[in-house]
């Protein structure tokens, strides 16, 4: 768990910094794209690892965008990148991230996955699985037992925008640490 007061997007950083260099690179964020294209077994001329991949590298771009020409991010760029209140081009390459990922999942032409889809999702991107069921709760928020880009979206709002720890708005990126559950 987070420690009290600890800022969502700062924890994310940390998570997604996985050697501890202070900075991130492509490849904090290559492997994620590359673990669905796999796990989905999807050819690399499908469309789906196409729209995956140019989603993921659109995001990536974002985040460059709003650094100092290198390629790499450090914590402060990327920071500021997600606490836009008007959201910009982080934020829509991020809902691009969602649609083809939940278009690999298997949502259809509704653009909704079912539990055992999301669920499947999640875990791969590395999200333990009592948490990806925790997920899948707090994202249903109409309750009908799918979730769509728009359940997504507010999640990622509410984790990057509002800094609810308890969003589960950085699932695409691998990472969920729900509440406790009520005693
Ligand atoms: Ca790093
Ligand atoms: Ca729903």
């Amino acid at each position: 768990m987070p420690a009290i007061g600890t800022d969502p997007v700062r924890t994310l950083f940390t998570f997604l910094d996985a050697d501890r260099d202070g900075v991130l690179g492509w490849g904090d964020y290559h492997h994620l794209a590359e673990r669905l294209v796999q796990h989905y077994g999807l050819s690399d001329g499908a469309y789906e690892t196409i729209a995956l991949r140019s989603a993921y590298t659109l995001y990536w771009r974002a985040l460059l965008a709003g650094g100092d020409g290198s390629e790499q991010v450090d914590e402060k760029t990327f920071f500021i990148a997600h606490c836009l209140t008007d959201p910009g081009p982080v934020f829509r390459a991020l809902n691009g991230i969602v649609h083809a990922a939940l278009t690999i999942a298997g949502a259809g032409p509704e653009n909704r996955v079912t539990d055992m889809e999301c669920h499947q999702l999640l875990t791969t991107l590395g999200v333990a699985a009592p948490a990806a069921a925790q997920a899948f709760v707090w994202l249903d928020s109409d309750n009908d037992g799918k979730v769509g880009c728009a359940e997504f979206v507010r999640a990622a709002e509410g984790f990057f925008l509002l800094r609810d720890h308890s969003a589960p708005g950085a699932v695409l990126f691998g990472l969920y640490e729900p509440p406790p559950p009520p005693p």
